[in-house]
């Protein structure tokens, strides 16, 4: 399988992120996407090559041009506004209750991008764990232009391709970023597949955090399929969104489907969910499927709470490889950075049916029961 790779994510170099206030060690780090590189070079099943420019437009084909300046100017405005701070996180949030009673062209008036660096983050930003570093935007950048060259990939042929996107993107919203996400990725890959290809597509996001801002960018479009699998929003990130009533409006009444699981979700259980998501899926018009790439469903992630093991996911690379549609994987979250290139490993290993043998050295056995 041909892989997509930019060492330019290095310059996007998290250590710490704030979680409830407090400072603690990044989850979101340059690590990840090193793990993966490595492992998937010493597999030696894998054809690397570096991301083509694609320029601005596919951004702001699904982007809020406001959103782009922001990202672009973060970093320097944070130095020329003297803040000695070594990321940039936000102070206030236009929470929606300061608003409470407001008419929608009253708030449409009164609420602006303020000048103020915490404040333009708060315009801008759904939480206070997604630093934003000197590199972040060079490396967001970059990891639009490894998704849309693996569309090429795709559009010119191959079954399936992979993109090892850092930092992830399915968070971003039209006009916000969050959840260690700046633009997203898997967004813009599908609606340049609308454009170039002009038939329908569809993304099946299993990160293990609902993806709020595909979700969001795509809410009243008939033409891309969204479905997620992940944590039941009513106890993890991104809290707000992803609950199995969300079903889309107008022309994309139907066209969304989330799929929220119980903590300590198994492998047995994972593929019974993602069988219902290929079955809507196979609902739906479209040769070319999107996915949203997440190793955070593992047993000994960090910050999640499923139990699945690494050889469920060769079994999922399988399944989904069965859909019979031309693949665009892309890279997001996943967090256990021992057990990430086993996890890529053996997940592209089964989207190509290839089998999987475990490197003996990695005997992570997650909490989870074999299926
Ligand atoms: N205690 C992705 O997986 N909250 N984003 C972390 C940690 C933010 C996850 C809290 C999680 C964002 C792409
Ligand atoms: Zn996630």
């Amino acid at each position: 399988m041909q892989v997509v790779y930019s060492p330019r994510h290095l310059a996007h170099d998290i250590v710490t992120e704030t979680y409830m206030g407090v400072e603690v060690p990044a989850n979101e780090v340059a690590e990840r996407a090193e793990r993966i590189r490595t492992a998937l070079e010493a597999d030696g099943g894998f054809a690397f090559s570096e991301p083509t420019d694609h320029g601005e437009d596919p951004i702001t084909a699904v982007h809020d041009p406001g959103l782009v300046r922001f990202l672009e100017a973060a970093w320097s405005e944070l130095r020329s506004q003297n803040v000695p701070r070594s990321f940039l996180s936000a102070d206030t949030y236009p929470n929606r209750s300061m608003f409470e009673g407001m008419s929608d062209e009253a708030i449409d008036v009164m609420v602006k991008e303020p000048r103020q660096i915490g404040g333009r983050a708060g315009f801008y930003g759904l939480d206070s764990a997604a630093p934003l570093v000197a590199g972040t935007y060079d490396a967001a950048r970059a990891a639009v232009d490894v998704a849309l060259t693996t569309v090429d990939l795709v559009l010119d042929g191959a079954a399936a391709a992979y993109g090892l996107c850092r930092p992830p993107g399915h968070h971003a919203a039209r006009s916000m970023y969050g959840g260690y996400c700046f633009f997203n990725n898997a967004a813009i890959a599908a609606q340049a597949i609308t454009a170039i290809a002009g038939e329908p597509v569809a993304i099946l996001d299993v990160d293990f955090h609902h993806g709020n801002g595909s979700q969001q960018i795509f809410w009243r479009r008939g033409d891309v399929r969204y479905v997620s699998i992940h944590a039941d929003p009513d106890r993890q990130y991104p809290y707000f969104l992803g609950r199995a009533d969300e079903t889309g409006e107008g022309d994309g009444r139907g066209a969304n489907l989330n799929i929220p699981l119980a903590a300590g979700a198994t492998n047995a259980g994972y593929l019974a969910a993602i069988d219902t998501a290929l079955g809507f899926i196979a609902e739906g018009p479209g040769t070319i499927l999107v996915v949203s790439l997440g190793f955070d469903t593992y047993g000994l992630d960090p910050i999640g709470d499923f139990a699945l093991t690494t050889d469920v996911y060769h079994e999922v690379g399988q399944r989904v490889a069965a859909s019979d549609r031309r693949l665009v994987i892309l890279q997001e979250g996943g967090y256990h950075r021992p057990s990430l290139g086993e996890s890529a490993r053996a997940w592209l290993r089964g989207a190509e049916g290839r089998s999987f043998d475990p490197l003996p050295a990695a005997g992570f056995t997650g909490r989870g029961s074999v299926v």
